[in-house]
């Protein structure tokens, strides 16, 4: 299987509002385990958990916003919410000792999928630095 690494080096970064496959799962035509939903944010348990408990927090409505380095300042909203639900999760989620919040950016960063998505995980002890 391709690991993480390797399919971030080898996705073609979007640009603007072109979709990828988490428009897919926001329109719920494929399948996914949603933990959180409201009017403007999504969240899901990651297919590849990288800990007892990964889940991904969306904007339903990218706006551009393809990775937090696209960020204008129309974005400072929707990017406070998604941190916040990224708490709510981990709270729903029992994370009481912890856990890693993760946002991968561009080629360096690892970022696979160009919709900006906040990764919480946790349930297990993290490392420092991280990979
Ligand atoms: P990254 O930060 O862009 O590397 O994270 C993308 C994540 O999306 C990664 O952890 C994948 O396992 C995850 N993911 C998913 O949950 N469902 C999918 O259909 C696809 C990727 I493609």
């Amino acid at each position: 299987a391709q690991s993480e690494k390797e399919a971030a080096l080898a996705a073609v970064p979007v640009d603007g509002d072109a979709p990828t496959i988490f428009d897919k799962i926001i329109k719920k035509e494929i399948p996914s385990t949603i933990v959180y939903e409201d009017d403007k944010v999504l969240a899901f348990r990651d297919i590849s958990p990288q800990g007892p408990t990964h889940i991904l927090v969306i904007p339903k409505v990218k706006d551009g916003l393809t990775g937090l380095s696209k960020a204008e300042e129309r974005h400072v909203e929707i990017l406070g919410r998604l941190l916040y639900v990224a708490k709510l999760v981990a709270k729903q989620e029992k994370l009481d000792d912890g856990y890693r919040v993760v946002i991968n950016d561009g080629k360096n960063g690892c970022q696979s999928v160009y919709h900006i998505h906040v990764h919480v995980i946790g349930g297990r002890q993290m490392n420092w630095p991280p990979g």
